[in-house]
């Protein structure tokens, strides 16, 4: 291994001789997904009808999308492509529906997962001799045992905790000397908050590094994290449709996650007319995977809205970095007309220093009229109790949300420990608007 490469050769290839690889790639998996009725009758109706009907990269574009439902109606092995024997994992994301999506790995797919992980592990200076506590959730969720496979590859010390637990959580780390993390970024946030309960100062940890993912999050909550821990934050994207954690992942340069994409098509499409659009602009991203054979997924919506950076990275990494999500089709609000992205909020409340770790967004409607409640809990150190000082705060919250969703939202002020905790991925969205 290269000091911060963990597959310089892959890591750094040329984007023809990239670009080759995919192709080659994208020939194999379309053979995989024939063998799927479902893709099958769809990979025919567009004219493809064996793999080398696949000629150059750009006839990814013949191949239709494939949709989360395309999985539901597929439960619970529609969609497999080799023998159940060969199967030796299964992962599940449940959603809100009901029905399950389910994904399956041979030996080969998670080996070839499990490089993704090392690479991102490495790329952000993490050796063997690291301590990692991996607070994901194990389990049917890909978050928990995707990273610890990687982690164990590179060598780092592998405390599987899973989530939850925060008093555990913060002994282990005093006592194992823990210097990574692997954590969504509400409970990060919320663990802050809890360390003083529990008698443990920063000082008695030894914290270098998060990873963080599974929900998004904006720059400034990265910054308030990084400020609050004295620790670098990794953002590592992923989905469990696309294997899980780690489709992309940030370097030390921290510029935004790369998409490993010997591994990975990616694709940013207008979410409207499904029409591709160039590197820059937001629209939502698509993933092909190259690197499964037993459930193949070809050109998967994700809803995940984003955009690809034109500009190379300063690391040297030729594989193109993804931005972070900036909503999900599925998760934008509209208030009283005006579009509106949770993520907007979370950016205006973190880049103030007053607020604290937690926060709620509320809706609820008298008459037609949409109301928003913004409710956030106070940083507590920031805050002498004065409460002129509680109005001003209050005011400084309004303006700079108005000034970026050009709503009036009510503003609630909270003591730290009042507002729900998140250990797993946060819901804090509350829609109570009547329906008409
Ligand atoms: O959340 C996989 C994962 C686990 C990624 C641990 C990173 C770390 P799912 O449960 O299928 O898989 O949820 C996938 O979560 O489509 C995004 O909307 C969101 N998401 C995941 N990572 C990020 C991130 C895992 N870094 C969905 N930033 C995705 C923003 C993220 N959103």
């Amino acid at each position: 291994m290269d000091s911060m490469f963990w597959n310089r050769q892959v890591e750094t290839l040329e984007r023809t001789a990239l670009e080759t690889l995919q192709l080659e790639r994208l020939r194999l998996r379309i053979a995989n997904a024939l063998r799927t009725p479902l893709y099958q009758k769809r990979l025919f109706r567009a004219g493809i009808t064996v793999p080398e009907d696949i000629r150059s990269l750009e006839d990814v574009r013949k191949i239709p999308f494939t949709v989360k439902d395309d999985l539901r109606q597929s439960y619970p092995k529609g969609l497999l492509a080799v023998d159940m024997k060969q199967v030796v994992r299964v992962h599940s994301s449940s959603g809100t529906t009901g029905i399950p999506t389910v994904i399956f790995y041979t030996q080969g797919d998670l080996d070839r997962w499990t490089e993704l992980l090392a690479r991102g592990i490495v790329a952000s200076g993490a050796t063997a001799g690291d301590v990692f506590q991996n607070m994901m959730s194990y389990g049917l969720f890909t978050g928990g045992l995707g990273l610890h496979y990687g982690a164990e590859r590179v060598g780092l010390t592998v405390i599987p905790v899973g989530g939850g637990n925060t008093q555990r959580q913060l002994q282990i780390m005093k006592d194992f000397q823990t210097t990574s993390l692997h954590i969504t970024p509400s409970y990060l946030l919320h663990i802050h908050g809890r360390m003083a309960e529990f008698g443990i100062n920063l000082s008695d940890l030894s914290l270098k590094r998060a990873y963080m993912g599974a929900e998004p999050h904006s720059e400034p909550t990265r910054q308030k994290l990084q400020e609050l821990y004295k620790m670098d934050i990794f953002n590592c994207y992923g989905l469990s449709e696309m294997n899980g954690p780690g489709v992309a992942f940030e370097c030390h340069c921290k510029a935004d996650p790369h998409v490993w994409e010997d591994a990975y098509i990616v694709e940013i499409v207008d979410p409207a007319t499904g029409e591709p659009l160039p590197d820059g602009e937001i629209g939502e991203a698509i993933f092909t995977n190259l690197i499964r054979e037993a459930l193949p997924l070809l050109r998967y919506r994700t809803r995940d809205l984003a955009f690809i950076h034109p500009e190379p990275c300063a690391c040297g990494r030729t594989h193109r970095r993804l931005s972070r999500i900036q909503g999900r089709t599925d998760d934008m609000l509209i208030i009283n007309g005006v579009n509106v992205f949770p993520s907007q909020i979370e950016e205006v409340l973190m880049s103030i220093p007053e607020v604290g770790n937690n926060y709620m967004i509320h809706l609820t409607s008298r008459n037609g009229l949409d109301r928003l409640t913004v409710q956030v809990e106070l940083y507590q150190k920031l805050f002498t109790g004065d409460l002129s000082q509680i109005d001003t705060l209050k005011g400084t919250i309004k303006d700079r949300l108005r000034a970026s969703i050009t709503i009036n939202a009510h503003i609630e002020l909270h003591e730290p420990g009042a507002l729900p905790v998140f250990e797993g991925k946060a819901k804090r969205v509350v829609d109570e608007r009547e329906r008409l």
